[in-house]
């Protein structure tokens, strides 16, 4: 198949995924901006092993009792109980978390992973990687489908202005691809932005959310661009750092 054909679309919220006839030949790219897709190129960064994502806490303890894994996750941005950290970039970062396999579940992102499962190569894409993230997309020569994990199966505006982001990267450098519309209205979303990214994502509702929960921190850590070589991959049900 030429590069020709290739096209890149943007799918704004996990309830808007089984509309879409995934074509062959694809890759989706999961989107958490705030907080689990950054969660995990941190712990990527930080020399995790494996990270596993489940979407139910029940699935996590089981993790936790017969594996040993540690567990990293929340409910509405609230650490588990059960949960070694918190879903914080952050949190992890203090942590010597080398070589280790972990968990993570979490209120939105766990979910758009698990709904992409099975429809073709599943990547993870977040500010923090998205240099590296979009040259590894551009060498597979595939369709991208950029799924934004959105907050409770809606659209948010961190999600959806990453896919802008990563939708010019790949764009400029490889002008071949074709743009959905959903594509073409992400980058308008991101030329918008990118004067401003961190004043111009606080109107996001996650956004305030995070602030209230005293997440600031975790808030400036994930809009700084390629801070985390890394690009999670998904093999079986788990991912791996590709870079590794
Ligand atoms: O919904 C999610 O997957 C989380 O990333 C939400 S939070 O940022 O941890 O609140």
């Amino acid at each position: 198949m030429s590069s020709t054909y290739l096209g890149i679309e943007v799918i704004f919220a996990p309830s808007l995924f089984s509309t879409r006839q995934i074509r062959g030949n694809s890759i989706v790219v999961v989107v958490d901006i705030l907080r689990a897709g950054t969660t995990i190129c941190a712990a990527f960064q930080e020399g995790a092993d494996k990270i596993i994502p489940v979407s139910s806490i029940e699935k996590a303890l089981w993790y936790k009792e017969k594996k040993g894994y540690l567990i990293t996750g929340e409910r509405d941005g609230i650490k588990l109980e059960i949960a070694d950290f918190g879903n914080s970039p952050l949190e992890i970062l203090r942590h010597d978390i080398k070589g280790k396999t972990l968990v993570i579940t979490t209120t939105n992102g766990t979910r758009a992973i698990e709904i992409a499962q099975g429809n073709g190569q599943v990547v993870i894409g977040a500010f923090t990687n998205l240099q590296y993230v979009a040259e590894w997309l551009i060498v597979q020569k595939k369709n991208i489908m950029i799924l934004c994990a959105g907050w409770r199966e809606t659209f948010s505006l961190e999600d959806s202005i990453f896919a802008g982001a990563l939708t010019e990267y790949l764009i400029l450098k490889e002008s071949s691809y074709s743009l959905h519309d959903s594509a073409s209205a992400a980058q308008e979303f991101w030329r918008m932005a990118r004067g401003n990214l961190a004043s111009y994502l606080k109107k996001g509702s996650h956004y305030q959310r995070l602030v209230k929960l005293g997440a600031q921190e975790d808030l400036d850590y994930s809009v700084v661009l390629n801070s985390t070589k890394v690009v999670p991959v998904m093999e079986n049900n788990y991912f791996k750092n590709i870079l590794k």
